[in-house]
């Protein structure tokens, strides 16, 4: 079956409807909004950008590396070893665990992270988190949490009490005075909480500061954030290199928000210098950038035979987006601008277990005031949660869940034929596998 035959089928599926007002709100809004040739120009910071010559085209690519030929990509393969070892994702790290407003009220909440239970709740404003299991008979408190006081755990079977601050064993209801009190404590994890996100340190030892474990720019001040989380059953990996994949692209041909919000967007795009993937390794947060608008040709049809078989809906003369897109240890990755040039995605992939990870698509946003944070809220809510993040972005969690079967063995990373826009995929797995601080054991 045709692949634009799936998604039109997926699209109905989910419900995928834009109402007379949204479609309004976008005409007006974007009116008066021009820009010349795509590709060229200049970026938000007022930087020239060319397109490549076709010199530059032929000339290779792969940042540090020269990836084109079978013989370069196997040769890449002997370098990301740990990367084919972090099922699970890597240790040490901040990960976002759930939305603030999940835990608005005085609610207790189960998460898997990595493989790991945890119990979430806010104690007077401040959200701890606590391993998910009884030391008693190893049930999940978070099966039917009992919260009698502020800052307790109660278990639902026989009463054990933990404090919610140390995870020490403060009571047993069932057994009154008992001697097992002060004496066993449960796992605490630290909690941290910015931008209406629960981030939580999976690791040994004191966390660094969050701002080296997400991409630059997410905990800017004035920065308005809005985002949605889903499980999808694929692991974190597939997730991660869907995202970051340059050529991916071509799955969003027939994307609704494309013409819904008048983007440019290629069916491909190719390698045409060196210099388009940049590797941060110096400082933290590290990750591998690739720079699309200034390093890579567009392609924006295909023929077979000489005959034209598929055209980018988005053509030359509309709004230009996507200049950069990066990716982020522990996992997480940043398209600049996107979907609208006042506006950036972030997203996370973070490992649940094996075979399923927590897909974040998070939008931000410049707002000054508390006026204009409402007013994102809103067009959030009204517009770009539909039209990009599930109109655009469904696309991906269809061609991971395609991904699946494949790179659920490890021997997928020595049958996979890799071409040369893979080289991006290449470098984070180097870069991962080089500077990660602990891989999550396999239980
Ligand atoms: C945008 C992209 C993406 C993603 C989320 C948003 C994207 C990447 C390259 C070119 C165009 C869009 O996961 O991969
Ligand atoms: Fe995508």
């Amino acid at each position: 079956m045709r692949a634009s035959a799936r998604f039109r089928g997926r699209r109905r599926q989910r419900g995928l409807v834009l109402s007379g007002p949204e479609l309004l709100m976008l005409k007006t809004k974007y009116r008066d909004l021009e820009q010349a040739s795509p590709f060229e120009g200049t970026d938000r910071s007022g930087e020239p950008v060319k397109m490549p010559t076709k010199d530059e085209t032929a000339a290779g690519s792969g940042g540090e590396l020269h990836l084109e030929t079978p013989e370069d990509f196997a040769q890449a393969r002997g370098s990301f070893a740990d990367y084919v070892k972090a099922k699970l994702g890597f240790r040490n790290y901040w990960y976002p665990a759930l939305l603030s407003e999940e835990l608005a009220g005085g609610e207790a909440k189960g998460v898997r992270l990595l493989g790991e239970k945890l119990l979430l709740r806010r104690v007077n404003g401040t959200v701890r988190a606590v391993q998910d299991q009884c030391l008693h008979m190893g049930v999940r408190f978070s099966r039917k949490p009992e919260c009698y006081t502020a800052d307790t755990i109660t278990c639902w079977y026989h009463g054990f009490t933990y404090s919610l601050l140390d995870g020490k064993l403060v009571a047993i209801l069932t057994e009154p005075g008992s001697k097992l009190c002060g004496k066993l404590s449960l796992k605490t994890y630290p909690v941290a909480e910015a931008k209406g996100i629960v981030f939580v340190f999976i690791g040994d030892g004191a966390p660094g500061p969050l701002s080296h474990d997400v991409p630059p720019g997410f905990l800017d001040d004035g920065l308005a954030i809005n985002g949605i989380r889903d499980d999808v059953k694929t692991n974190w990996r597939v997730g991660a290199e869907n995202g970051f994949d340059t050529t991916h692209i071509y799955i969003h041909r027939d994307s609704v928000l494309i013409p819904g919000n008048r983007l440019m967007l290629p069916i491909g795009l190719v390698p045409s210098n060196r210099q388009g993937i940049e590797v941060r390794d110096q400082s933290e947060p590290k990750g591998v950038l690739d720079h699309m608008a200034q390093s890579y040709s567009p392609v924006f049809e295909a023929s077979i035979g000489g005959e034209k078989v598929v055209e980018s809906r988005g053509l030359k003369g509309e709004k230009r987006v996507a200049a950069t897109v990066s990716i982020w240890m522990p996992g997480s990755l940043k398209v600049d601008p996107w979907p609208d040039p006042e506006l950036i995605q972030f997203e996370w992939y973070v490992p649940v277990d094996v075979d399923r990870h927590m897909y974040w698509r998070v939008l931000g946003k410049q707002a000054k005031s508390a006026d204009e944070v409402e007013a994102f809220r809103l067009e959030f809510d009204s517009l770009w949660k539909t039209l990009a993040l599930r109109g655009f972005n469904d696309q991906d969690i269809w061609a991971r869940e395609g991904l699946e079967e494949f790179y659920r063995n490890d021997e997928a990373w020595t049958s996979e034929h890799l071409f040369k826009p893979d080289a991006c995929k290449v470098a984070w797995r180097r870069l991962a596998s080089r500077i990660n601080r602990g891989i999550q054991p396999l239980k």
